[in-house]
């Protein structure tokens, strides 16, 4: 849970299924565990603190965005992965963070089927970044020290 040190913090927040990034359908999401990108994001934080969570749960993930914007976390960096296309509330909890926010998606959603093309969430964030692999997620911490120095 939150340590009340996360002021400044970037939130790196997973949705469903993420947990078993590695073993899932490695054909699309490839064989790097949520471990190994936890490690990344962190080196590439360098001294940004960081708070990296994973849910199955659709209210989990609100009641995470809604700590960031308590504990004023600098940024959010959010893979909803399915609730991307599901979730009007997840994305009005993003509506009501007032820093910087990156919707990241392992693959390219907007070269997969039909059901994967329409975000609820690309309308209300700053940036998308979509099919760069498990690289995509150190590529956005990167650009979010871009948006918040
Ligand atoms: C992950 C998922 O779980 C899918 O439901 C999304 C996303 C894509 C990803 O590419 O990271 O559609």
């Amino acid at each position: 849970m939150s340590s009340g040190s996360a002021r400044g913090a970037i939130y790196i927040l997973n949705g469903p299924n993420l947990n078993r990034l590695g073993r899932r359908e490695p054909e699309i999401y490839g064989r790097t565990t949520l471990a190994e990108v936890e490690s990344a994001c962190r080196a590439a934080a360098a001294q940004r603190p960081v708070e990296f969570r994973q849910s199955n749960r659709e209210h989990q993930l609100i009641e995470w965005i809604h700590e960031a914007i308590d504990d004023s976390a600098a940024g959010i960096i959010i893979n909803p992965a399915a609730f991307t296309f599901t979730s009007m509330a997840i994305m009005d909890a993003l509506k009501m963070f007032p820093g910087p926010i990156i919707e990241l998606h392992i693959s390219n959603i907007h070269k997969r089927e039909p059901i994967y093309h329409r975000s609820y969430m690309s309308p209300v964030v700053t940036a998308v970044i979509a099919g760069l692999g498990h690289k995509g997620y150190s590529t956005a911490v990167r650009a979010m020290h871009d948006l918040i120095e």
